[in-house]
């Protein structure tokens, strides 16, 4: 009886962690595929928190506290030199997509990599959030292109 109920308990804990995605984002890079290390991301030296106002569908705005890393210094860190392109492309796992001109990219304090919302890491679709990486645009009070479940940014 007992040994059957450990066993019930390894296979629910085996079949949980197989259910559960890990975060993946991939950086496309003249044209070559390269898969980010998400702990860069979460464990980033230059990450912070700020403000934002959530506007979502059918629902009053909200004033949240987002976490995330600054685009730019993202890209300093993997040694992607932005300059050396015109246009940012994101992609969503939903298929959604916003193309951004890298000088919105380089303004100051602008586009952010998030992955905490007011002290939670954010949930993936799956899991009913707008995770696990939401990209959101300071200046956008629009919130439109701040993309949800973030999983693939291409340089052209
Ligand atoms: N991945 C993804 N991001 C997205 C969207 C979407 O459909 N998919 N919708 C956009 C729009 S139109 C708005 S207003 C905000 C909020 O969307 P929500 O109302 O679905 O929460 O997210 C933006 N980012
Ligand atoms: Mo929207």
């Amino acid at each position: 009886m007992q040994k059957k109920i450990v066993i019930l308990l390894i296979l629910i804990m085996v079949l949980t962690g197989c259910t559960k995605e890990k975060p993946s984002l991939n950086i496309v890079v003249d044209g070559k595929v390269e898969p980010v290390d998400t702990e860069i991301i979460y464990n980033h030296k230059d990450a912070i928190v700020f403000p934002a106002v959530v506007r979502s569908s059918g629902a009053k705005p909200v004033e949240t506290e987002y976490k995330g890393i600054e685009l730019t210094k993202l890209f300093e860190t993997l040694n992607i030199d932005i300059t050396n392109y015109s246009k940012v492309t994101f992609n969503a796992s939903d298929g959604y997509r916003i193309i951004l001109n890298v000088e919105e990219i380089t303004e100051p304090s602008n586009v952010y990599l998030t992955f905490e919302r007011d002290g939670e890491i954010l949930k993936s679709k799956k899991e009913g959030g707008n995770g696990p990486f939401q990209l959101i645009i300071r200046r956008d009070p629009f919130s439109q292109r701040w993309v949800k479940h973030v999983n693939e940014i291409i340089l052209q």
